[in-house]
């Protein structure tokens, strides 16, 4: 079994109800438990600025599968949702499923990079991973923590 940390992102149709839906796909998944899941955030747009305020958020998963498995995994749960890949990079969607890290993994190919290369960039990937794991060390950027203290997170807001 090992530990991953998943963010979700939506900012299309019923984001709140596409995340949650999303969390309970995951905690279906083969050899898989949620163990954890982050609070739930509004934060504005980050990468392309013309686009709704997000819904964010993240879950810590107890798997069996590996990280391949698991991204099929997570990509066929956003499918599911209706996300269509042909919008503008960084452009909206109805649900956005992304393998941030597996412990003990490391990786840069083609499809995936582990951990993803830009969490030390985005709040709203570090404001919920730091409801899970503060002190997470990310292999070549930092701990999560001291990662989110240096970041501008002005317009991110927790929602009840
Ligand atoms: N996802 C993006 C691009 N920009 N901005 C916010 N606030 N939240 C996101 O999840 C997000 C984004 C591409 O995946
Ligand atoms: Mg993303
Ligand atoms: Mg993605």
């Amino acid at each position: 079994m090992s530990t991953a940390y998943v963010a979700l992102g939506s900012n299309l149709g019923d984001s709140r109800r596409y995340l949650s839906e999303a969390i309970e796909a995951m905690a279906q998944l083969p050899s898989t438990r949620v163990a954890a899941r982050s609070r739930l955030y509004r934060t504005p747009p980050w990468g392309m600025l013309e686009q709704p305020p997000f819904l964010n958020a993240a879950v810590q998963l107890d798997t069996g599968l590996s990280a391949d498995e698991l991204l099929d995994a997570l990509l066929a749960i956003e499918r599911a949702a209706g996300r269509v890949r042909e919008g503008e990079r960084w452009g909206p969607r109805t649900l956005d499923l992304d393998l941030l890290h597996m412990d003990g993994v490391r990786r840069d190919g083609e499809r995936l990079t582990l951990p993803h290369p830009r969490i030390a960039e985005r709040a709203f990937v570090l404001l919920p991973l730091a409801d899970l794991a503060p002190e997470l060390e990310l292999p070549g950027q930092g701990k999560v923590g001291a990662l989110l203290a240096a970041l501008d997170r002005s317009g991110c807001e927790v929602l009840p």
